[in-house]
């Protein structure tokens, strides 16, 4: 039995705006000769097939031909929903394609239902359960067939936590293997497992680790496809993420993507192996001065990669965006991170107190470019000031009125993926177009 594990395929996502459908559709290609190639059984989805809960149609009609592919291919498919779909829409027309193959696990009522596989070596159910967030499922889950109900018949509490949830879900999936009698047995599950690693590009599931499920509560299974996080990681023999299939942030330049194929005997797991993901364009992160990076050979390779760049010149250089793309035309991220910046730990409100309209403007040019304004800029902001009747204010109340506002704005650079795929597909030709975040410098600075 050979079962082909992937998972967190985010289709519809971009990264930082750059358009990744090539690059996800060369994955499903391969994912496709894979299953011809290597005589796949089943290919198993463990969540986050789309990056959010109402795709984009191009991101639906990939989706729906990569699922015919894979099962004109041989394989039968199971694909569960992760926190990123929603099930409900994901799961549209389940029970009817379940007949065809191709089965989609979205339902909170089926999660002890398995899809069965056979081979040489008897029935293999394989449970797949969705992405279960505890407070909206916690009062629909099942009760294990074998559960003796309390005195009366009263329905217990319901579990509360993900751990809660799943170690219900669990006790169900353990009560229908034993009725079925099989000695083998699959899991898929989306979510957070102690000993995990994440990365930037995942959504997180909970508040202060209390998401984390334990290992243990896999350990019956004879291979758990893991889904949710986006590196690739082994966290016992049996029990693996795949990852996401292409990198969607830049804290995962490193990873080696790629799916899991993973062969049963009759007696159980007999072997894993990796199958790399085509890379569509590595990653690089850089960081330095503007004229070592716009010359030093040891970046050429970053040439044709997506970049990151972190300048540390001490002033802002001008039109760095625009000379950086000059070697590294692929340049997605720019930061500033002058050397020995130190933080400045007044609060806004603080730092404006008492000065006046003029001081605050050439304040913020200062503290956006680390020089402070000239003359002609000064006079420039002037006029602005005088323009809009505010140049003889001497305190001004529409910071006090909003303190949020401006220059105190969330000044870390991390570009906020979420925020950047629901932004679509788009390009930027200039700073001025670079999302604030992006251009502000850094504020902890070592
Ligand atoms: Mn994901």
């Amino acid at each position: 039995m050979r079962l082909l594990h992937t998972s967190d395929w985010h289709l519809g996502r971009s990264l930082h705006r750059a358009d990744l459908r090539a690059a996800q559709q060369s994955f499903l290609d391969q994912l496709v000769e894979v299953v011809h190639s290597e005589r796949v059984d089943a290919v198993l989805v463990s969540g986050d097939v789309y990056d959010r809960a109402v795709p984009p149609v191009d991101a639906v009609a990939m989706c729906e031909e990569a699922l015919v592919r894979l099962r004109g291919a041989g394989a039968r498919v199971v694909v569960i929903s992760g926190n990123h779909d929603s099930a409900t829409r994901l799961g549209f027309g389940g029970r009817l394609v379940d007949a065809a193959g191709v089965h989609l696990r979205t339902r909170v009522s089926a999660v002890a239902e398995p899809v069965l596989l056979e081979d040489e070596g008897g029935v293999l159910p394989v449970y797949a359960i969705p992405y279960l967030e505890p407070e909206a499922v916690r009062h629909a889950l099942p009760l294990p067939a074998d559960a003796a109900l309390p005195s009366g018949g009263a329905p217990e509490d319901p579990p509360r936590g993900h751990e809660g949830v799943l170690s219900r879900v669990i006790a169900c999936i353990a009560a229908d293997r034993a009725e079925r009698g099989a000695h083998r047995s699959v899991v898929l599950a989306h979510g957070w497992v102690t000993g995990g690693s994440s990365t930037e590009s995942e959504r997180d599931i909970s508040v202060g680790g209390v998401g984390n499920v334990p290992a243990s509560l896999f350990s019956s299974f004879d291979y758990a496809a893991l889904g949710h996080l986006h590196g690739p990681q082994v966290l016992a023999e049996h029990l693996r993420y795949s990852g996401s299939p292409l990198p969607y942030s830049f804290s995962e330049a490193g990873h080696r993507k790629g799916s899991w194929l993973v062969e049963l005997g009759a007696g159980g797991l007999t072997r894993v192996e990796q199958v790399p993901a085509p890379v569509h364009r590595p990653l690089a992160a850089l960081r330095g001065r503007i004229d070592t990076l716009l010359t030093a050979p040891e970046h050429r390779a970053a040439e044709a990669a997506f970049v990151s760049v972190a300048l540390t010149d001490p002033a802002r250089p001008e039109a760095a965006a625009e000379r950086l793309r000059q070697r590294f035309p692929h340049l997605l991220v720019l930061s500033w991170a002058p050397e020995g910046a130190v933080d400045d730990a007044l609060s806004y409100r603080a730092r404006v107190a008492g000065r006046d309209d003029l001081s605050v403007a050439s304040g913020f040019v200062e503290h956006v470019r680390r020089s402070p304004a000239t003359d002609h800029e000064r006079l420039l902001l002037q006029e602005a000031l005088e323009a809009a009747g505010r140049a003889d204010t001497e305190t001004a109340p529409w910071y006090e009125a909003d303190p949020c506002h401006g220059i105190d704005a969330d000044a870390d650079a991390d570009a906020d993926a979420d925020a950047d795929a629901e932004c679509g597909v788009g390009g930027w030709d200039d700073e001025a177009a670079l999302p604030v975040a992006q251009v502000l410098p850094e504020r902890r600075v070592a």
